[in-house]
């Protein structure tokens, strides 16, 4: 299976020539899809086998992305087409979304997003929908963290990717930790883009600048047990201390630990994810978008990359964002 076009744009990564922000967007953008694809196989297993593992890897099929990419890819798409205004319009945002659930609702969606999406196609305000699901507490799944990453692009620092990332949340996940869990990966996916990947990332600092960021009381306890856990937890371990369900209280943190565990090598922060079991389309996304959007595209295998469905199309979306990130990303 050989795809001409997605082949140029892997080789002009390693071209000098491109720029790191090209780079890095592409990493970005093109890590939440080969995450998300990689782990859809195994989504819901209590852990994943080596010799699975292996056979995913070498495996010649198309990989199908899923819902984590597919609405990734609005919010890309949202953020591109506001051109002057880096902002989010949280009345487009929603139906943008809704549509591409409706458009294709067979990439393997939670509950509460479907009823969410079928009641704002049918005239219900974003607002009351979002509020009203699951009894009235809101989502506090991982569906707004697992699309937050291109944010990171747009944003002109920190304290802006947080906010950004909670009005892109809001709309869908109205519980706290639903909001918390997509702010955390927006900041991560800020420091990660920005950080040098010529030089090691220190892993503690990066650790202190989220605690420093996240209001909330309990989101910090689990950052300290990120800390607990880097270099000596097995994915075994770390998913039986943080949990690796749908929940963002527990899939954020781990998707966050997956990419420390192996901050400059992306097919590895995948294999941590991927192993650790549970939501894997999701922790091995969010982790990845983190580890490519430091290394750049370059990084990731390009077997992977020349199975990934629409892969030239991302690369596209991200050479777009890639324009719009400040002359220090
Ligand atoms: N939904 C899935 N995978 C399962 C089915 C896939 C299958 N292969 C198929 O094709 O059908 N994956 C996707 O969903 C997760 C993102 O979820 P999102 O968008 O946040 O949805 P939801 O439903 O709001 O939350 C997910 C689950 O969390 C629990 N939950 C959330 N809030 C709750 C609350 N207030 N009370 C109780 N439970 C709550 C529920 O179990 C939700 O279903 C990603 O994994 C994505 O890949
Ligand atoms: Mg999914
Ligand atoms: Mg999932």
């Amino acid at each position: 299976m050989q795809h001409r076009p997605l082949l140029l744009l892997t080789r002009a990564a390693h071209n000098t020539c491109m720029s790191d922000s090209l780079r890095k967007a592409r990493g970005l953008l093109l890590g939440v899809a080969v995450g998300d694809a990689l782990g859809a196989a195994f989504e819901g297993h209590r852990s994943v086998d080596g010799d699975d593992l292996v056979r995913q890897e070498r495996a010649t099929t198309r990989l199908r992305y899923t819902d984590d990419t597919a609405l990734t890819l609005v919010l890309a798409r949202h953020l591109a087409a506001r051109s002057n205004l880096v902002s989010v319009d949280e009345d487009a945002l929603a139906t943008e979304l809704a549509r591409e659930w409706h458009r294709e609702p067979w990439r393997g969606y939670g509950a509460g997003s479907r009823e969410i999406f079928e009641r704002i196609l049918t005239g219900t305000p974003w607002r009351q929908a979002s509020e009203d699901c699951f009894g009235g507490q809101g989502s506090y799944g991982n569906g707004a963290a697992m699309r937050v990453a291109p944010i990171a692009l747009v944003a002109t620092g920190p304290s802006h990717a947080i906010e950004l990332a909670r009005r892109s949340a809001v709309v869908t996940h109205a519980h706290h930790h639903g909001r918390h869990g997509a702010m955390l990966q927006a900041c991560a996916a800020f420091l990660a883009l920005n950080s040098d990947p010529g030089t090691p990332l220190d892993r503690q600092a990066f650790l202190d600048h989220l605690a420093r960021t996240v209001e909330r009381t309990d989101w910090r306890t689990r950052l300290n047990t990120v800390r607990t856990l880097l270099d000596s937890a097995s994915p075994a371990v770390a998913a039986s201390h943080l949990g690796n369900d749908a929940a963002a209280f527990t899939s954020v943190p781990l998707a966050l630990l997956a990419f420390l565990q192996y901050p400059d090598q992306p097919a590895e922060t995948i294999r941590y994810a991927l192993r650790a079991g549970g939501d894997t389309d999701t922790i091995a996304s969010m982790a990845a978008a983190l580890t490519t959007a430091r290394t750049g595209i370059q990084a990731l295998p390009s077997a992977w990359l020349e199975r990934l469905e629409q892969a030239t199309e991302i690369g596209e979306l991200a050479d777009t964002l890639a324009e719009r990130m400040s002359p220090s990303q």
